[in-house]
């Protein structure tokens, strides 16, 4: 099975409406000029809440084969959730992706391996590949190296989908996050390596063999290739570095 690598941007609390537009017409036109094959590499960015709209009316309007979603997703469907937005809203929206489980939302806003699942669980119900962070952190790897808590945490995850379901998983050492630090491909490969055998244990050999799995934690365009040389690393999800145009789009235009 070949998998089309996906490159993803979480623009995280950055970049407002008017600025989302602004760079996803010049993502699009910086790797037109280039001639990037889109189905070669996918392209998606996860702006914050309040520019999906604006975004998805340029993305329609120009016809630009840029896929988008929110950075985290309700687990409830709807009613009385002051705050929240629903895999419902972002299906109206066109969302074809939605990050879960993002470390920033398990340790800053407490989520837990239970509402992650729940949040998986909404957003395949609403057809919205859900990318599912997974990760550890400096302490998890000291004490039980560098894989086991990313593997259970991919399994709560995955507890309630059946073989049917459509997702990506982002590995993301909490470690490598923002801070410059990327981990090394080789440390890369070998959980991501271990995500996917956790993925044929549960789901069966097809479903391990056509699921993506991306690396997340201080890719720049400077690392980029060395990660996608690894058999079990299929893209990338990028914080920081794409939030600016060019050297987002240096990132999808990596070359092996
Ligand atoms: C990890 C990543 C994007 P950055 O959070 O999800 O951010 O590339 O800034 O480390």
């Amino acid at each position: 099975v070949r998998r089309v690598p996906l490159i993803a941007g979480n623009w995280k609390m950055n970049l407002d409406h008017l600025q989302a537009i602004a760079t996803v017409q010049k993502l699009a036109w910086t790797l037109k000029d280039a001639g990037h094959d889109f189905s070669a590499v996918e392209v998606a960015v996860f702006p914050p809440f309040t520019d999906l709209r604006s975004v998805q009316t340029l993305v329609s309007a120009d016809k630009l084969p840029i896929a988008f979603g929110g950075q985290d997703v309700s687990e409830h469907e709807s009613g009385a959730y002051t705050g929240e937005i629903s895999a419902a809203f972002l299906q109206a929206l066109e969302s074809r992706y939605v990050i879960i489980g993002h470390s920033e939302r398990r340790t800053l806003h407490g989520e837990t391996d239970e509402q992650v699942a729940a949040k998986v669980a909404a957003s395949l119900k609403h057809d919205i590949a859900p990318i599912i962070c997974v990760g550890e952190t400096a302490e998890d790897l000291e004490t039980h190296g560098a894989s086991a808590v990313p593997v259970a945490q991919l399994k709560a995850a995955l507890a309630k989908v059946d073989s049917a379901a459509d997702f990506v998983v982002a590995y993301e050492p909490v470690w490598a996050i923002g801070s410059g630090q990327a981990a090394t491909p080789e440390q890369a490969e070998q959980v991501a390596a271990a995500l996917r055998a956790t993925i044929a244990e549960l789901l069966g050999d097809d479903v391990a063999a056509k699921t993506r799995i991306l690396y997340g934690g201080s890719v720049k365009s400077g690392n980029i290739a060395s990660f996608m040389r690894e058999p079990n690393v299929d893209g990338a999800l990028v914080g920081g570095a794409s939030l600016d145009v060019a050297e987002f789009a240096a990132i999808i235009r990596y070359q092996k």
